[in-house]
């Protein structure tokens, strides 16, 4: 039925995304730059007024271009998911956590496809793009739509492909990020592949949901990993008295068979620390036990308690006590140059430091406010007062727009877990 894949892709074709948030949202710009029309199906009110205010709440997206996309009526946001009847291909966008015992929350991706089942017409459609286990889309999603009625691969199509933002990055975005497809049927994936490469550049298919969703997380546990190893290395390093930032630096030096990563205060985001454990979860219907995740989970986890140890030991080679110290956290977000706090180590660096009797400060040109277990953390300018005025300052994440000089100049002691102060030998300074 060559007609079936050219409606989802043909010019008048009308797209919707459910959820507009740090991937929905670049994702219904790429779309409405292609000159189709974008509704936006979310369940807060709030981001629909500001989308259609055309005011960006995502960094990466900006808010002049919105606008122009808005004002030219290729994008809308509604709380009215009934407008799914509307749409001939939807993307499903919604977060994947876990919940306090590291098991999948699948209940986003189902409210979600829940809102848009009744309203779904013949002939659309519907691919998931949040991060989960394999076999995620046919055991959740496509008895969901089929119990409205549908039948996958005969009235309506339903694909997997996953999400590859990674935020703050300056050269790969939505439109030149390869984006990954697997369809429930070939002409899913067939269906699904015209619907994406009208408006990126880049698509790669493959044989089903399942390969999709698992190379997804492939990527993502391939990165817990190989961070869990550099971490493991630094604190034996700590112990031989080498430096491991040195090592890894003349390690990349290979030009073939390496890719470095660093060590650091442990690892945030909403994606990195969460989706391995998605795969574990699922390899035990398997009777499988993933040993190298739940070993770079464990290694992972267990930096910020060495970060904490570390401070303690600078300060007593100083004959302080943490406890009644002031101690300023530099850099709370989860990575550099990027405003977002989720799965931050330095939460639990904050709790850690409160709980051995510490006077916690924070400085974060990316964070105007910053709580930890419901307890504001003091925000503080960067100044020489600040600074001297500190027991130790630590680096828990570098901001390039941050002028380090102050802090050397001004600090007594400075703990850099990431290694931000790279060449500087001040006695004041110690590396994680
Ligand atoms: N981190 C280290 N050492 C490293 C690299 C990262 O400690 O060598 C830490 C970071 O500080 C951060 C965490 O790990 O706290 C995650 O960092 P990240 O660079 O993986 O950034 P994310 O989670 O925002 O985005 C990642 C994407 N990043 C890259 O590919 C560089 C990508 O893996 C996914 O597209 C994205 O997660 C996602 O949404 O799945």
């Amino acid at each position: 039925m060559v007609g079936q894949v050219e409606r989802v892709a043909e010019d008048g074709a009308v797209w919707g995304i459910v959820g507009l948030g740090y991937v929905g949202l670049p994702l219904a710009i790429e779309m409405a730059r292609s000159g189709h029309h974008v509704i936006g199906l979310e369940i807060s009110e709030e981001k629909t007024v500001e989308v259609n205010a055309g005011r960006s709440y995502i960094p990466d997206v900006d808010s002049g271009i919105l606008s122009g996309l808005v004002d030219a009526g290729l994008i809308e946001a509604t709380t009215d998911f009934s407008r799914a009847s509307e749409c001939d291909a939807i993307a499903i966008c919604v977060p994947t956590p876990l919940d306090r015992m590291k098991e999948p929350n699948v209940s986003f991706m189902v409210a979600a496809t829940e809102s848009i089942a009744p309203h779904i017409t013949a002939g659309t459609l519907v691919t998931l793009e949040s991060t989960t286990y394999p076999g995620t889309t046919e055991e959740i999603v496509q008895p969901i739509l089929e119990s409205a009625g549908h039948k996958v691969g005969i009235d309506i199509h339903l694909a997997f492909s996953p999400e590859r933002v990674d935020p703050g990055n300056p050269v790969y975005a939505t439109q030149n990020t390869p984006k990954v497809v697997g369809g429930v049927t070939p002409r899913c994936t067939e269906v699904a592949v015209a619907f994406y490469g009208a408006f990126l550049e880049t698509i790669v298919p493959v044989s089903s949901t399942r390969a999709a969703e698992m190379s997804k997380l492939l990527e993502n546990i391939f990165r817990c990993v190989n961070i869990a190893l550099v971490n493991e290395l630094l604190v034996l390093c700590d112990r031989m008295d080498i430096d491991i930032w040195e090592v890894v630096d003349a390690a990349k030096t290979k030009p073939f068979g390496f890719m470095p990563f660093y060590p650091g205060p442990g690892l945030g985001g909403h994606c990195i620390p969460i989706d391995p454990f998605y795969l574990s979860w699922k390899a035990r219907e398997f009777d499988f036990h993933t040993e190298f995740i739940e070993l770079a989970g464990k290694v992972n986890e267990g930096m910020p308690y060495h970060v904490v140890e570390r401070l303690m030991t600078a300060l007593n080679t100083h004959g302080k006590a943490l406890s009644g110290s002031t101690v300023l956290v530099m850099g709370v977000a989860y990575k550099s140059d990027i405003d977002d706090l989720r799965e931050s180590p330095a939460i639990k660096v904050v709790c850690l430091l409160r709980e051995k009797g510490a006077n916690v400060v924070y400085h974060d040109p990316y964070v105007d406010e910053f709580a930890v277990d419901g307890l504001s953390v003091p925000r503080v300018d960067l100044t020489t007062e600040v600074c001297s005025g500190a027991d130790i300052a630590v680096i828990i994440t570098g901001h390039s727009n941050v002028d380090y000089d102050i802090v050397v100049s001004s600090a007594g002691l400075i703990l850099d877990t990431r290694n931000v102060l790279k060449g500087r030998t001040e006695n004041t300074i110690i590396r994680l």
